[in-house]
C-alpha cells in the first residue's frame, strides 16, 4: 500500500539530535517546519499568493504552502506561509554574551543592599528620545509591577524615579546629576531607522563628556535589546522581553559592588 498516510507513518524515528546541524522542530526531529507571516504591498489574488510562495522559497523554505492570505486593503495583502527550512545551524559553535548570575527576589535584593551598601541606591529610569512607549519601563519600575514581579519602586532599599517617555538625553542626564543617581535605566522600543542606536549611543557620549559614565551603572532594555547589543553600545547590561525588575535589580546591585561605586 502506498497511500499518503502510509508514507507519513514511515517517518524515521531513529533520527538522532545532531547539535552541529540544528533545525526547527515541527512534528518530527529535523523536519525543519516553520510558519512565517508577512505583508506584501500588492493586492490580494493568485499573483500575490505566487509572489509570497516565491519569496518564501528565496528565504530557504522548501515546499512552501500559503496557508492564509487576506487583503488588508486594496493595496496590501497579509500572508501566513508554512514550509520546511533547508538550513541548519551549528549549535556547538554558538557563543553569546549573556548575563549569568543569580537572580534574587525583592526581599533578597533589599537585604543585599542593606548588608553590603548600607544606604538606599538611587535608580532613575525613562524611555528616552522621541520614544513614546512607557509600558516597558513601567513594567520594570512601577510599584504594582508586571507579570507577578514587583517593580523597583516597591523595593525598600531602592529610591526609584521614573521620568516616563520622550525624555531627552539632556533632561535625563540633568535629572541623574540632580538625584545623584547610582543606576540609570533606559528603555527603547522604536527601532525604525536605528533610532534606538543613535539615542543610546548619544547618552553614553553625554555621560562620558560629563565624566559620569564610570560613576553609574548604565542599563538599557526593550523588545529588541539584547545584552550583546547593549555591551556593544557602551552599556553595562541590556534586558529584553521576559526580563523583570528582579533580573535588573540583581544585576545592578552586584555591579555597584563589583565596580566599587559606593
Ligand atoms: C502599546 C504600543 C503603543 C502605544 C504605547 C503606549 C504606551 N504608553 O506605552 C502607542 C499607541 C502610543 C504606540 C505608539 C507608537 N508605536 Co507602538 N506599540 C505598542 C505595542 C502594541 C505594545 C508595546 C508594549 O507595551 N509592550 C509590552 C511591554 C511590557 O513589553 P516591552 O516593551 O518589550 O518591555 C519588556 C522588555 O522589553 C523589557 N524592557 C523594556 N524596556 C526596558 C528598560 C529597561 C531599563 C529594562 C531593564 C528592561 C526593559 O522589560 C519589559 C518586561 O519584560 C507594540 C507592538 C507589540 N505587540 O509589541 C507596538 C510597537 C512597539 N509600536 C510601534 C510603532 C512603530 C509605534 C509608532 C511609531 C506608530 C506610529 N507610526 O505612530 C508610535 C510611536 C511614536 C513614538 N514617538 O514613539 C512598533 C515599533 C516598530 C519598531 N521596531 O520600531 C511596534 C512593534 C508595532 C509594530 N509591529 O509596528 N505604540
Amino acid at each position: 500500500m502506498s497511500s499518503g498516510l502510509y508514507r507519513s507513518e514511515k517517518i524515521d524515528l531513529t533520527e538522532k539530535l545532531d547539535l552541529t546541524r540544528v533545525k526547527p522542530y515541527g512534528d518530527t526531529l529535523n523536519d525543519g517546519k516553520v510558519q512565517i507571516s508577512f505583508t506584501l504591498p500588492v493586492p490580494d489574488g493568485d499573483r500575490a499568493v505566487e509572489a509570497a510562495k516565491q519569496l518564501a522559497k528565496k528565504m530557504g523554505l522548501l515546499d512552501p504552502l500559503v496557508a492564509h492570505h487576506k487583503a488588508l486593503d486594496q493595496e496590501f495583502t497579509f500572508f501566513v506561509v508554512y514550509g520546511s527550512l533547508g538550513h541548519s545551524v551549528n549549535y556547538e559553535e554558538i557563543r553569546v554574551e549573556s548575563l549569568g548570575g543569580e537572580v534574587m527576589d525583592m526581599d533578597a535584593v533589599n537585604e543585599f543592599v542593606r548588608e553590603n551598601i548600607g544606604r538606599k541606591l538611587v535608580v532613575l529610569g525613562a524611555s528616552t528620545g522621541t520614544d513614546a512607549h512607557t509600558v516597558g519601563i513601567d513594567a520594570i519600575m512601577n510599584m504594582k509591577g508586571f507579570a507577578g514581579h514587583y517593580g523597583l519602586e516597591r523595593y525598600e532599599m531602592l529610591d526609584a524615579y521614573n521620568m516616563g517617555s520622550q525624555v531627552t538625553n539632556e533632561e535625563f542626564l540633568k535629572k541623574a546629576v540632580e538625584l545623584k543617581a547610582d543606576i540609570l535605566l533606559v528603555s527603547q522600543t522604536v527601532t525604525q531607522k536605528n533610532v534606538h542606536i543613535d539615542n543610546l549611543v548619544g547618552l553614553v557620549e553625554l555621560l562620558e563628556a560629563e565624566g559620569l559614565r564610570d560613576k553609574v551603572v548604565l542599563i538599557c532594555g526593550g523588545p529588541r535589546i539584547s545584552h550583546e547589543l547593549a555591551k556593544e553600545l557602551g552599556y553595562d547590561a541590556g534586558f529584553g522581553p521576559g526580563k523583570y525588575a528582579d533580573d535588573v535589580a540583581s544585576f545592578a546591585v552586584h555591579e555597584v559592588i563589583a565596580r566599587k561605586l559606593v
